[in-house]
């Protein structure tokens, strides 16, 4: 579906207090992920200012798109731009992992706007591919988008849901790789390259494109692609930053699942772009 355009000036600003809030959340939990959630904010701001369709109110309304989470320990971009789009009170965000709390460490259905429960990595493909499937056997105009990391990408899974859904010509499943280059242990470059990374998509069947990750216009214009894409999967690469906005959490795996003490959330609001 296709809303009208949002300003970008605006969504930059939703950006920048997601970003906030992030920092804010992980910090108060003292853990979390804080760097590949900062890297994932306008990838998932797109989907849900720009093109899902959804009811925040009524979270299961059958006419929804589908998002799954593959990467399923960024919790803290999730929840915060579930609660940005109403799917449930901001001032829920503070019991972030918390005992007790249905804001938990990695996503659970017990939220609203949450799909499926993920955490261990290389299984959110699979689902997708089931609930895409699904929606083309019931005749139903529904779009499944699946949010990947890149360091996931390296589960022999993920390879064998790219085969099962160009076999079964599934297009109309939008998998998003955040392609932030930093996985737990270090460059993704260094510990199992995934290069060359669009072609191993195309190979598999997927129509592949490239996009800047923080660009919401490329971010747009890919999903809108998407849209028209026929008889194949459809992949979008978004070229991102690990920890973006904040400099000394940058491309730095330190802070891939190390929350911020009181003095570094100081100094990363201070420094946050
Ligand atoms: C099957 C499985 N193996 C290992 C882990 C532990 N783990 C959690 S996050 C992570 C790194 C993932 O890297 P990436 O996909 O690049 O995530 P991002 O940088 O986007 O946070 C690992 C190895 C896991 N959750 N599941």
């Amino acid at each position: 579906m296709n809303k009208n355009k949002p300003d970008i000036t605006s969504l930059k600003k939703v950006a920048f207090q997601i970003r906030e809030t992030i920092l804010k959340m992980t910090n108060k939990a003292g853990s979390g992920h804080p760097g590949g959630s900062l890297s994932a904010v306008e990838i998932l701001i797109s989907l849900y200012a720009y093109k899902m369709k959804y009811d925040p109110k009524n979270p299961k309304w059958e006419g929804r798109d589908f998002l799954f989470i593959s990467k399923g320990h960024t919790t803290p971009v999730v929840y915060a731009v579930l609660a940005q789009y109403g799917f449930f009170g901001k001032e829920e965000l503070s019991t972030f992992r918390q005992l007790g709390s249905r804001l938990q460490g990695h996503v659970h259905q017990k939220v609203p706007g949450i799909e499926f429960n993920t955490g261990s990595l290389g299984h959110g493909l699979s689902v997708a591919n089931g609930a895409a499937l699904g929606a083309k056997l019931l005749k139903k105009d529904t779009k499944v988008f699946c949010l990947l990391g890149d360091g996931e990408l390296q589960e022999g899974s993920n390879w064998e849901a790219a085969m099962t859904a160009s076999h079964f010509k599934i297009d109309n499943i939008c998998a998003i790789v955040d392609y932030n280059k930093v996985q737990e242990n270090g460059p993704v470059e260094q510990i199992k390259s995934l290069e060359p990374l669009a072609k191993k998509w195309e190979s598999f069947g997927w129509k592949a494109v490239e996009v800047d990750g923080h660009n919401f216009d490329e971010i747009f214009k890919a999903l809108d692609d998407f849209d028209k894409c026929k008889d194949k999967p459809f992949v979008i690469i978004a070229h991102t930053i690990k920890g973006k906005g904040v400099s000394f959490m940058e491309g730095n795996r330190d802070w891939h699942g190390k929350a911020p003490n009181n003095e570094q959330l100081d100094k990363a609001l201070k420094d946050l772009k």
